[in-house]
């Protein structure tokens, strides 16, 4: 019997098909994206030495000369925070280039730093290979200094040079981020970019100006309330045979740790966020189905600087204390609809530990809930929730509630779980917790769940 059932789904044991994808679903390059949740942003260019924001392409590219430049340690920084990826101003707006380009000649090579033989690329790129990390290159397409931005085709051309550059010579590349600022009213050739992206790299993911990774919308770390992954994106596709096509398009919040300066300025330290700001943009982003890419700084050296280094990597410290120990997985979990009555989509599947399992229900049913039963209390303030994203996003309307004095209390409740969503609730003690899925635009299909005990750590200022 078993045999044949294996035969019949195709070397599945299973009885029950899987249910069919809800509308547009992530690419596999997407969904790894998305799992690693946290990236590290790097600003760092001539505006460095200058202190500012925006320099306008006439700095001398010899004021480029960090003292003690060190790319590991921005990639060991981020791989002990647990960040996933890292993304590099390879050129800002000024058009000052951090790598050696062929292209112009306002770059690293115009530098005494290093007797002109820098490349901050290289060293940021090897070390993400080595450590593990997602490298993610940002080429500014605004350009401040070259003087072929007036002449848009030529341009383009130097553009996508520079983009094949970095894409061969730093491989592999996993995202490359384009910034819409100070673009209004100049046309490029954004197909010719994607297009030569998808054959250069084809795993790598275009952002913001992009059709892969959709900008959150405002540069403070927080997503909306509600967050969908599925979007009308209006941008140019290559083969997407149309302009309003919606796709799988996830959210991605950039934030520097320092309020307001992307780049290191040499005052800037009271700019600083606080543990208790920091720890709020995790949750009110990632806490919310979005991934987090926290700007710091590299300073003059060349290094992230230490009071910024500390900071993320004590709210790192924290986070990790609070999400280390999962008590769901010791709950016994059941739920009011199993698909198919079949053990392949059981409840028990959103405490196994595996991305690849998930509990669903059956066709055309919408609500539905799991029950986590405990022999005596448990204390915790943190709930968790993800969808199975291969399967598309699907839940609209949830509530989380406990047991208490004879009924049952809704302590936290929202609308989209999409990748992930984490409620924040004031310390509950309860012996049964139920996840309600309250209504879903298809059958809900959840992955994990999780209940934790926030560190005392999160208190701190
Ligand atoms: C903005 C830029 O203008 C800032 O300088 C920074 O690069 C930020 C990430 O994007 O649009």
């Amino acid at each position: 019997m078993i045999a044949l059932l294996t035969l019949l789904a195709g070397g599945f044991v299973t009885a029950v098909a899987p249910p069919e994808p809800f509308g547009p679903v992530p690419t596999p390059q997407q969904l790894a994206w998305q799992r690693m949740e946290f990236g590290m942003f790097c600003h760092f260019g001539i505006n460095t030495f200058h202190n500012e924001e925006w320099t306008d392409g006439t700095k001398d590219p010899k004021t480029f000369l960090p003292t003690a430049f060190n790319g590991r340690q921005w990639v060991e920084t981020a791989k002990e925070a647990g960040m996933g990826y890292l993304i590099v101003t390879a050129k800002h707006h000024d058009g000052f280039s951090v790598y050696p380009t062929e292209e112009g000649d306002y770059n690293v090579k115009a530098s005494p730093w290093r007797d002109g033989k820098g490349d901050v690329l290289r060293e940021v790129a090897d070390a993400c290979h080595e450590l593990g990390l997602m490298l993610g290159v940002y080429l500014s397409p605004w350009d401040r200094h070259d003087p072929l931005y007036a002449n848009p085709p030529a341009y383009d051309t130097r553009f996508k040079t520079m983009l094949k550059e970095l894409l061969t010579w730093y491989a592999p590349v996993g995202e490359v981020w384009f910034d819409g600022a100070g673009s209004e009213g100049h046309v490029y050739d954004w197909n010719g970019y994607y297009a030569l992206i998808r054959e250069v790299a084809p795993d790598a993911l275009i952002a913001i100006c992009g059709p892969d990774i959709r900008w959150v919308g405002n540069e403070d770390g927080l997503a909306p309330d509600t967050l969908w992954n599925v979007h009308e994106v209006t941008l140019p596709i290559p083969g997407s045979g149309g302009s309003n096509e919606k796709r799988w398009y996830p959210s991605e919040c950039d934030v520097p740790i320092r309020k307001g300066q992307w780049f290191y300025h040499t005052d800037g330290e009271s700019n600083l966020r606080s543990v208790r700001e920091l720890l709020d943009i995790y949750y009110r982003s990632v806490g919310l189905g979005a991934s987090l890419l926290l700007n710091v700084s590299p300073d003059r050296r060349g290094l992230l600087p230490d009071p910024d280094r500390e900071r993320l990597l004590e709210v790192a410290r924290i986070l990790a204390s609070t999400f280390h120990y999962n008590m769901a997985v010791h709950a016994h979990v059941s739920a009011s609809n199993v698909r198919g009555n079949d053990k392949e989509y059981a409840a028990g599947n959103v405490t196994d530990n595996n991305p690849d399992t998930y509990w669903t229900v059956n066709d055309g049913v919408l609500q539905a809930s799991l029950l986590l039963r405990y022999g005596s209390d448990r204390e915790f303030d943190r709930v968790m929730l993800q969808e199975h994203l291969p399967l598309g996003q699907r839940v609209t309307a949830h509530e989380i509630q406990v047991y208490e004095a004879g009924g049952w209390k809704t302590v936290a409740s929202g609308t989209t779980v999409g990748y992930k969503r984490i409620h924040r609730l004031p310390l509950t003690k309860a012996s049964r917790i139920r996840i309600q899925i309250t209504d879903a635009l298809a059958p809900p299909a959840i992955e994990a769940i999780g209940l934790y005990k926030a560190s005392v750590g999160e208190n701190t200022e």
